[in-house]
């Protein structure tokens, strides 16, 4: 769905992605960076493409905003991001991000960042321009009609870094066609397989009206969309706790739309952030207490048990195993 907060770049990736975006601004080519984490922030990559063939686009986080490189640079575009420090032009509808760029087009009730990027980059009347922000919107108000589109969302949802830059160049030049063949077709066909796996696990799982669900290693699978299937089978509120190493943890939070739920009060409670009906967070545990978060959170939604995907282990809560199978993450 619509928000990332706190997904990181790290390591040796970092340093190449930094080092391409110098090497742009030295070759004096407009450089835009935009949310690595869903359609919409790659649809507004591949219309800053499309305006600007010659352009280099830098996939990251929300939480990379502040990384000292990224500050660095003046970006001449940035979409579905909160302020790198200096832009020029910025794209975004989160309501938790603060307007910064000297020509903003913020506007927290759009649908998706990608309409505001068309707007910005002056591509509204562009036939494949259309498309992509069509993309975006349903993806991003988790509304997809369009059997193209929950292709690329899944294609989106599962390539890697590298894939994803791929994703945006081939978007960019041939719109929702560059589905039909070639690696797109292939990151898709990937995609299905995994989302059938996640299909299988939302079947285990109760549909009562709030779920906490705890995922001691990672499956492979997208949290976010559990979220948004476990919802579209009735249930309210999900927060999914995975845990993705020694003491690192995510947050994936999804509220019914007109529920009383609030996600974006859970996630900030947990250090992130995000919409209300959509949110997240990356935790760190404390050295001395790596099991900390799933306690915190536990203390702030009262759940009656806690699902685990896997086994319940030394949790200190009323848990219930949901016996999963693990394919291999992949990521
Ligand atoms: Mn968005």
């Amino acid at each position: 769905m619509a928000f990332v907060q706190g997904r990181g770049t790290s390591g040796q990736w970092e340093s190449m992605i930094a080092l391409r975006a110098l090497l742009a601004k030295l070759r004096g080519r407009p450089i835009a960076l935009c949310d690595v984490g869903d359609v919409d922030g790659l649809a507004s990559a591949a219309l800053f493409k499309k305006r600007h063939p010659e352009g280099v686009v830098i996939l990251v986080g929300p939480s990379d905003v502040k990384k000292w490189w990224v500050r660095a640079f003046t970006w001449d575009f940035v979409a579905d991001l909160p302020c790198p420090g200096k832009a020029k032009v910025r794209a975004d509808h989160h309501v938790t991000n603060k307007p910064c760029a000297e020509a903003e087009y913020y506007d927290p009730n759009a649908p998706a960042a990608a309409v505001l990027a068309a707007k910005a980059l002056g591509l509204e009347n562009d036939a494949v321009a259309k498309e992509l922000v069509e993309a975006a919107v349903q993806t991003d108000t988790a509304n997809i009609t369009d059997q193209r589109v929950r292709l690329l969302d899944l294609a989106v949802r599962y390539a890697g870094r590298g894939e994803k830059y791929a994703i945006v160049d081939l978007l960019a030049v041939r719109g929702l066609a560059a589905l039909e063949e070639g690696p797109l077709k292939k990151l898709a066909e990937r995609g299905i397989e995994r989302h059938n796996f996640l299909l299988k696990i939302a079947e285990l799982l109760p549909l009562e009206e709030s779920l906490f669900i705890y995922s001691p290693v990672r499956l492979g699978i997208s949290y976010r969309m559990l979220t948004i299937e476990l919802e579209k089978r009735g249930v309210q509120f999900v927060n999914i706790l995975v845990r993705r190493g020694y003491r690192t943890y995510r947050l994936y939070c999804g509220a019914h739309k007109e529920g009383r739920y609030n996600c974006a009060e859970i996630a900030s409670k947990m250090g992130g952030g995000g919409h209300k009906f959509a949110a997240g967070a990356v935790i760190k545990a404390p050295i001395y207490n790596v099991t900390k978060p799933i306690y915190a959170l536990a203390e702030l939604l009262k759940p009656n048990v806690v699902y685990v995907l896997g086994k319940c282990d030394n949790i200190k809560l009323p848990c219930r195993e949901v016996p999963v199978m693990s394919r291999g993450s992949g990521d």
